[in-house]
């Protein structure tokens, strides 16, 4: 009876592991639709593996010297004087310096290369769109088509993308999983990420650090086009919009608290509307 309802249990932890695998995954980190993201993707493998020589070999020692030294076991050798062995002393420092020298190096150059403020090498020019995290919601901007959106990140495949960070509020993190790099606004200062997506597509992006009441709902959606023709037409479609960012004032309605904010779309914006929202702060602290 309890050995049927073991049975049952490993049956059924068995088919649910089989739903969470088969399903392959179609966002997140492990799920890279961009150039960064495939980067960070096996640079997460490999560290993961090489950790792995560590903890596969320490779960093996831990059963084995349980159960050779284990009290009833009459064949092991008996040797109360032992104390000291260089082969051992050896292998428990030797292999953690070269995993740790191994990792290092990686860190190092992984740290270079997937540096956020590093342009992407590419033929396509990239577009700029500067990033406000809002109490709670994501004000984007782009300068040079001079329209602004909430919510709603558009832009086409293959192009290399520099955004512009700040906050108007607390800290936030920008995070769009399946491109890759995270990176914080900040109030009164300017962050940079670069990203690329290879494929089209609509992406979840978040904010990966708490901010408050209305953090939880602070999503936005990235599409990504699959070619200049659409992001073109989408641009045509915002700049129909009656809305205006065209002052400060029309900036803080926006700024003002919200939950759950709904996609808005503004057919213009004040001239270098990005960097006075970093001097208005930098400046006005008390
Ligand atoms: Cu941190």
């Amino acid at each position: 009876m309890q050995f049927l309802k073991f049975r049952t249990f490993i049956l059924n932890f068995f088919l649910m592991s089989c739903i969470l695998f088969l399903n392959g995954c179609n966002s997140g980190v492990l799920c890279p639709k961009g150039d960064i993201a495939i980067k960070q993707r096996s640079l997460i493998l490999v560290a993961f593996t090489v950790m792995l020589f560590i903890i596969v070999p320490v779960f093996f020692m831990t059963w084995f010297f349980s159960t050779k030294y284990r009290e009833n076991n009459i064949q092991s050798d008996y040797r109360p004087h032992w104390s000291h062995s260089n082969v051992i002393e050896s292998l428990v420092w030797g292999f953690p310096i070269l995993i740790i020298v191994f990792l290092s190096i990686l860190s190092w150059k992984s740290v270079h290369d997937l540096d956020p403020y590093k342009k992407i090498v590419s033929n396509v020019k990239p577009i700029k769109i500067n990033v406000v995290s809002l109490d709670w919601k994501w004000l984007f901007i782009y300068p040079k088509e001079n329209i602004a959106t909430v919510n709603e990140l558009v832009f086409p495949v293959n192009t290399p993308i520099t955004f512009e960070l700040t906050s108007n509020s607390v800290m936030n993190s920008f995070f769009i999983p399946s491109l890759g790099s995270q990176i914080y606004t900040m109030a009164g200062m300017r962050t940079q990420l670069n990203l690329i997506a290879n494929r089209s597509g609509v992406y979840k992006g978040i904010s990966a650090n708490y901010s408050g009441k209305g953090f939880s709902d602070m999503k936005f959606t990235t599409k990504v086009t699959s070619n200049v023709a659409l992001f073109e037409k989408w641009i045509k479609k915002v700049r129909c919009s009656p809305y205006k960012l065209d002052s400060i004032s029309s900036f803080e309605k926006v700024a003002y608290p919200s939950e759950n904010n709904i996609i808005e779309y503004y057919s213009s914006i004040k001239n270098n509307l990005f960097n006075i929202i970093i001097k208005k702060i930098k400046y006005n602290r008390r």
